[in-house]
């Protein structure tokens, strides 16, 4: 499903692109650098919110020496200050200039008064050794970055590096971590665990991305999230480019009740995803007809490579991948022990709907489950799905165990062998 606020957020944002990278790039390589000639370092002292020796004071003079880094030490740091602005005074820590924030394992909780943190246009943001946690995004759908981003609103540079976003919350979008049209969102060797998304509409319960942006997860965990809606874990644009690399996408809920809905692990609205040398497992799209318990690609480019993707499910389609038309892409990829049931039931390992591309080379396909059709692959009519190289076997369904062509469909290829349609 593609709202009208996702719709609003993606036309608005690709114009100011090309612009907030210019502004960008320049600036977030001297704010990564942890913070060279015109830096504030900013010791801090107490764990207190707001006053001498505060995070708050640090972040505010960092904010106006333009670039700074702050060290913590490993206690909690509890937000205290209610209220809703952009200048770090009160509720979430707003960055305007270039930071790091050098945690040494403490925790930064917003207590639910606010998001965490808010990484401001043009702004950049690298957290260390950080837990962030207890954020709750304020504002309203249908205004930028409103009510998204519940522990980081990024419409900058964010690098998120062996920390934890872990048990924040947002009502539309980005429940850990919400990045906005002209962000750059990196997360590597860290956690993204029980954020949560929604009901208005939810998408994104680990990360999310709004408009044209780049996401990379590297060496990381995105554990136990949940999406009202769409992409549990996490939810990519119809003008993003996201990655996931060496990282593990599991235990993921994704509620959305419609067929287009889902993605439990994953969700791709029409963009690019690719995952490589991950794990996908234990994911759910359990609305009444959620599909794409691993992952969903709705009319976007897929590209899953040496991957394992195992043990979701979806209640109507596409166990392990619901893909809905666009191009699916297994390369190297394990299918397996994925199941699909009972509103209809089809396609166990992967599913296609409408006409869309699928091509799986070189993977497995095994040990998937479908309570009606097409146990390992099903194939949709006008859909094209062509398999080369690849063991399907030990899959289970009352109808075509391991393979299914639905209906006229002469499109579907199993080592050049067309696999014969069934009504
Ligand atoms: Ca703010
Ligand atoms: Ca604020």
């Amino acid at each position: 499903m593609r709202s009208t606020t996702l719709r609003a957020g993606t036309v608005a944002g690709a114009s100011a692109f090309a612009l907030l990278l210019l502004a960008a790039t320049p600036a977030a390589a001297g704010g990564g650098s942890g913070g060279s000639g015109g830096s504030s370092g900013s010791t801090v002292t107490t764990t207190a919110d707001g006053g001498a020796g505060s995070l708050r004071a640090a972040v505010q003079a960092a904010n106006a020496a333009g670039s700074g880094t702050i060290v913590l030490s490993p206690r909690t740091y509890r937000l205290a200050l209610a209220g809703t602005d952009d200048a770090a005074a009160v509720g979430d820590l707003d960055v305007t200039g270039h930071l790091v924030v050098e945690g040494r394992g403490a925790t930064v909780d917003a207590a639910r008064l606010d998001r965490v943190f808010d990484v401001r246009p043009g702004a950049s943001l690298t957290l260390r050794q950080v837990t962030v946690t207890g954020g709750v995004a304020p504002g309203q759908p249908g205004t930028t970055g409103g009510a998204s981003g519940g522990g980081v609103l990024n419409a900058g540079t964010l690098a998120v590096e062996r920390s934890t976003v872990t048990g924040n919350s947002a009502p539309r979008a980005g429940g850990g971590i919400e990045a906005i049209a002209g962000s750059t969102t990196t997360v590597t060797r860290s956690t993204l665990s029980h954020n949560d998304t929604g009901p208005n509409p939810g998408n994104g319960g680990g990360l999310h991305l709004t408009g044209a942006g780049t996401v990379h997860v590297d060496r990381s965990h995105v554990v136990g999230n949940t999406a009202a809606s769409e992409g549990g874990g996490l939810w990519n644009s119809a003008a993003g480019t996201m990655t996931v690399s060496s990282s593990t996408v599991s235990g993921n809920t994704a509620g959305g009740d419609a067929a287009d809905n889902g993605g439990g692990g994953l969700f791709n609205d029409g963009g690019r995803l690719t995952v490589e040398r991950s794990e996908v497992r234990d994911n759910v799209a359990d609305g009444a007809a959620g599909s794409g318990g691993g992952l969903l690609n709705d009319s976007g480019t897929l590209t899953v490579t040496r991957t394992v993707v195992d043990g979701n499910r979806a209640t109507r389609a596409g166990g392990g991948i619901e893909a809905d038309t666009g191009t699916t892409t297994l390369d190297r990829t394990a299918l397996t022990g994925n199941h699909t049931g009972a509103n209809p039931g089809n396609g166990g390992g992967l599913h296609l709907t409408g006409a869309g591309t699928v091509r799986i080379d070189r993977g497995t396909v095994t040990g998937n489950s479908a309570d009606n059709e097409g146990g390992g692959l099903w194939n949709s009519e006008p859909g094209s799905m062509t398999v080369t190289r690849t063991e399907i076997s030990g899959n289970r369904a009352p109808v075509g165990p391991d393979v299914f062509q639905d209906g006229a469909g002469t499109s579907f290829t199993v080592d050049g062998q067309r696999v014969p349609g069934e009504a």
